[in-house]
């Protein structure tokens, strides 16, 4: 019986275990931390409940006053639109990908410009008319 009672705790703490594990990609994407391209509702997958939630905001049915879901589902970068429902179909039935839906979404990142200590060669504007003296 105690033998039972212990596989019984093994089991349980395996089973806790992985459900930790699988459900981690869906808690960071939750938290926001990496935004995914295509995944408009952000619960961390792409699937066809995204196209879902493009459709209903283009319909007005739900509201993105604030962008977010735009920004995550821009596929091409022109606005939401339904091509971008449409970009996202073709992705999941494994099309091409070349707007990379699936992948994390790149934040432009800031660059910083090195100074430098020499000084700028002038250049000559090419418009500029040679000047010709008799
Ligand atoms: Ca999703
Ligand atoms: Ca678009």
């Amino acid at each position: 019986m105690k033998t039972i009672k212990h596989s019984f705790c093994v089991l349980l703490i395996a089973l806790t275990a992985l459900c930790m594990i699988s459900a981690l990609p869906l808690a960071a994407a939750a938290e926001g931390s990496v935004p995914i391209r295509g995944d408009a509702d952000c619960n961390g997958v792409v699937d066809v409940k995204d196209v879902t939630e493009i459709q209903c905001v283009l319909a007005e049915l739900k509201d993105d006053s604030d962008g977010q879901l735009t920004l995550r589902a821009d596929i091409n970068g022109d606005g939401l639109d339904i091509s971008d429902a449409t970009q996202i179909q073709m992705y999941l039935v494994e099309f091409d990908n070349i707007w990379h839906i699936g992948e994390p979404l790149v934040q432009p990142q800031p660059t910083t410009v090195q100074p430098t200590t020499k000084k700028p060669v002038p250049t000559r504007d090419t418009y500029d008319l040679p000047i010709i003296f008799n």
